[in-house]
């Protein structure tokens, strides 16, 4: 395409459509200050509309193997930025890489003006996009945050990823329709480091969401809609959980009634993830 006929990339929608979402993820409190990051694998024919894929800003180390999103373009955000200001700045904010083809370096296609450089959890999203791939061809968000009840969930809520499943599905009626795969668990680890990166993506072989334990939670899906859907609706049973877990417990959707629920909308549910029947 002729430099000329080139849209704004402020206008493209993979670029409002973070900006939206990060405000709103800011504004419900899941992304104070710098935290949360998020990456989007992008059409090379959609970018080729806003941007000349044959310029490279410049080339930043990655510190692992890429090799298997060698050439793809990502849409990632920046190392340090604050969520709330992603929509009012973006080519501060973002930035447009390409996986080198020997896999080590991300070719800056645009944004992370200043100097910036991706996020600092780049190995977990580059490992999960693999892993997710491998699981779902169309997968192309990969989303972390951290919203509170989660968070405050993992301090008084035993650390097994299937009672963990089990408690949010019994909170709403809603969890197992969204999540009816579960979601992975993780132990507290040192972020930004290749080793959370390969235990999120080893448990994103199996989860579209896995939480790291007193840290926060990644999602994942074929939009941002559904990556962010997914973690809003284990938020909300998260909410309820903490709301409810100090009281006397009433009431109750017992799990007869959670599996006729996952069997009258046909939902391939973690059937393992229900206790055993005594
Ligand atoms: O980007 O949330 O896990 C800041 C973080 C690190
Ligand atoms: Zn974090």
């Amino acid at each position: 395409m002729k430099i000329s006929s080139m849209k704004s990339i402020f206008t493209a929608p993979f670029v409002t459509e973070i900006g939206k979402t990060a405000g709103n993820m800011y504004r419900l409190g899941y992304d104070e200050r710098n935290s949360g990051n998020i990456s989007i694998l992008l059409d090379e024919n959609m970018v080729s509309e806003y941007l000349d894929l044959r310029f490279v800003k410049r080339e930043i180390e990655i510190g692992f193997d890429a090799k298997e999103l060698a050439g793809k373009i990502l849409i990632v955000t920046a190392s340090g930025s604050y969520f709330k200001n992603i929509q009012s700045t973006p080519a501060e904010n973002l930035g447009i890489i390409r996986i080198s083809a020997d896999g080590s370096k991300a070719e800056l296609l645009w944004g992370l003006n200043g100097g910036g450089k991706p996020t600092s959890e780049l190995p977990a999203h580059i490992m999960s996009h693999i892993s997710r791939l491998s699981a779902d061809h169309d997968n192309k968000v990969i989303l972390h945050c951290h919203p509170t009840n989660l968070l405050a969930m993992t301090f008084v809520h035993e650390l097994d990823e299937k009672k963990f499943t089990h408690t949010l599905w019994q909170m709403c009626t809603e969890s197992i329709m969204i999540f009816p795969d579960g979601i992975g668990l993780l132990p507290w680890m040192v972020c930004g480091t290749n080793e959370i990166g390969e235990a999120t993506a080893e448990k994103m072989r199996e989860f579209r969401l896995v939480v790291w334990a007193m840290h926060g939670i990644y999602g994942s899906g074929r939009t941002l809609d559904e990556a962010f859907g997914l973690i809003e609706t284990a938020e909300k049973a998260a909410q309820v959980y903490m709301l409810t877990a100090h009281l006397p417990r009433l009431n109750t959707i017992t799990d007869e009634q959670l599996k006729s629920l996952a069997e009258s909308l046909n939902l391939n549910y973690r059937k393992d993830f229900f206790p055993k029947q005594k």
